[in-house]
C-alpha cells in the first residue's frame, strides 16, 4: 500500500525529494542542492515537510505576485497558523492579507521610502567614515562582528530610536524570528530555550516610552496619533522593524565582505569605481542573498506550471535558488559586479517584497563606498565561522586582514 505522503506526492504528479533545506551541510553549501532540484522540474515535493517546493525563478516569481491564491495569513513559514499555534502573535504586516494588510503596510512603506529615509544619510555616512577608518586602523579585525555587526546595530537601532543600553538582545531575537520560519527543530528550540530575555527587552523598547522623539519608531506612534493606527498596531510595527531589520542587514554585510574577499578582481572593480557600490550590492544580493526561503499556503485549488495544487496547501519558494536559475541570468554562478542583477528576488517581490529594501541597500551602499575610497585590499586570515539559521545565511565570524589605501 502506498503511504500517505507518497500518494499524495502522485497526486500531484511531481518529483519528489527527501532534500532537507535545513541540514547542516545543506545551510553550508546549499548550491548544488538548488541546483539539481532546479532540474528536477518545476515543482518538488518535499516529503519530509509534505510542501511542495519551488526553485526556479519563474515560478518564485509568479507565487510572490499572486498573494490572494498563495496567501500569508497562515503564516510565511512551515507553521500553518490554521492548524498550528504560532510561536509569537503573528505579525501584522508580513503574516497578514489584503485588504487588511494594506493599511499597515501604507504606513510602514512611508517610513521607510526613500524620501523618509535620506534624511538619514548624513548620519549614516558620518558613521561609516568611524567605522572604516577604525578597523583599518586596526588593520586585522573580525569582519563580522567589529565591522558588519557593529554598524547597524549603531546606525540602524539609532533611527529606530532605541535605548543603547541592551542591544545585545537585537541578534538573538532576530535569529529567533529567522529559525521561526522553519520547523520546530533543535536549532529553533535551543535558541528558544536562551533568548526570554530578548522577548522581554523587545517587548519593553517597542513601547513609546522606551523610544526617542525623533526616530522611526515615534513615527509609528505619531501614526496612531494621526489615526491611522491603533497604538498597539504602532507597537507591534516597532517589533516588525527589531525583527526584520538587524539579522538581515548585518548578514548581507557579511555576505558582500566575503564576496569581495573571495573575489579580488572584483574588489579591484569597486576600488577603481566606487560609485558602483550601489551596484554592487545589488549583485551581492543575488549572488549570496541573506534570506533562502520562505512560505505562502494556497487559498484555493490552483495550477501551476501544469501542477494542481490543493487548497490550504502549504508551498515554499527558494527565493535563493532562483537568484541563480540560468533560465534567468547569464552565468548565474559567477559574481559580477558589471552585470545588471536588479529583478533577482532576495528581497521577494510583490505586495509583500520587502518593505526595508531602501534602508539596506542605503546602509551597504554607505559602507561599501567608504570602504572603496579607504581599503586597497582584503583578505581572508582565517576559516569564516557559518552561523546556522534556518532561513538566514551569515557568518558569527570572518577573520580578515585589509590594507589602506596609500
Ligand atoms: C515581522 C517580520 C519579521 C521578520 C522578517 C520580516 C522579512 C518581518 O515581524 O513583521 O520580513
Amino acid at each position: 500500500m502506498l503511504s500517505a505522503v507518497a500518494a499524495h506526492h502522485m497526486k500531484l504528479n511531481v518529483p519528489v525529494s527527501d532534500f532537507d533545506p535545513y541540514a547542516e551541510e545543506v545551510l553550508r553549501d546549499p548550491w548544488p542542492y538548488y541546483q539539481e532540484l532546479r532540474e528536477k522540474g518545476p515543482a518538488v515535493w518535499l516529503e519530509r515537510y509534505s510542501v511542495l517546493a519551488f526553485f526556479r525563478h519563474e515560478q518564485v516569481h509568479a507565487i510572490l505576485s499572486d498573494p490572494y491564491t498563495y496567501c500569508s495569513s497562515a503564516g510565511v513559514g512551515l507553521t500553518n497558523f490554521r492548524t498550528e499555534t504560532p510561536w509569537r502573535k503573528p505579525s501584522i504586516i508580513l503574516e497578514a492579507d489584503p485588504p487588511e494588510h494594506g493599511r499597515t503596510r501604507k504606513v510602514v512603506a512611508r517610513i521607510l521610502s526613500p524620501a523618509w529615509i535620506n534624511k538619514l544619510r548624513p548620519t549614516f555616512e558620518r558613521e561609516a567614515e568611524k567605522l572604516v577608518d577604525k578597523v583599518l586602523n586596526k588593520g586585522t579585525f573580525d569582519a563580522a562582528t567589529d565591522f558588519c555587526e557593529a554598524y547597524p546595530l549603531k546606525v540602524f537601532a539609532d533611527a529606530v530610536g532605541l535605548p543603547a543600553e541592551g542591544r545585545e538582545n537585537l541578534l538573538p531575537y532576530g535569529d529567533m524570528v529567522f529559525n521561526g520560519f522553519g520547523p520546530i527543530n533543535e536549532r529553533f528550540k535551543e535558541r528558544m530555550g536562551t533568548s526570554g530575555q530578548a522577548v522581554q527587552w523587545i517587548a519593553e523598547v517597542c513601547r513609546r516610552e522606551s523610544l526617542t522623539k525623533d526616530g522611526l519608531g515615534a513615527d509609528l506612534y505619531a501614526a496612531a496619533d494621526a489615526g491611522e493606527l491603533t497604538h498597539e498596531e504602532a507597537g507591534m510595527l516597532v517589533r516588525t522593524l527589531l525583527s526584520a531589520g538587524l539579522d538581515t542587514t548585518v548578514f548581507t554585510l557579511c555576505n558582500a565582505m566575503l564576496c569581495f574577499a573571495k573575489h579580488p578582481d572584483q574588489w579591484e572593480t569597486l576600488r577603481e569605481n566606487p560609485s558602483m557600490a550601489r551596484q554592487a550590492i545589488e549583485e551581492v544580493l543575488r549572488y549570496e542573498p541573506t534570506f533562502h526561503s520562505f512560505y505562502r499556503t494556497t487559498t484555493k485549488q490552483v495550477e501551476i506550471a501544469g501542477i494542481t495544487v490543493p487548497e490550504s496547501q502549504k508551498v515554499v519558494v527558494f527565493i535563493a535558488s532562483a537568484n541563480r536559475d540560468a533560465q534567468r541570468w547569464e552565468d548565474p554562478d559567477r559574481f559580477d559586479i558589471r552585470r545588471r542583477a536588479s529583478g533577482n528576488l532576495a528581497f521577494g517581490t510583490g505586495i509583500h517584497g520587502c518593505a526595508g529594501q531602501m534602508m539596506a541597500r542605503l546602509e551597504g551602499d554607505i559602507l561599501l563606498s567608504a570602504l572603496a575610497r579607504k581599503m586597497h585590499s582584503i583578505e581572508l586570515v582565517g576559516t569564516p565561522i557559518h552561523h546556522f539559521n534556518n532561513t538566514v545565511r551569515g557568518y558569527t565570524s570572518i577573520p580578515v586582514k585589509t590594507t589602506p589605501n596609500k
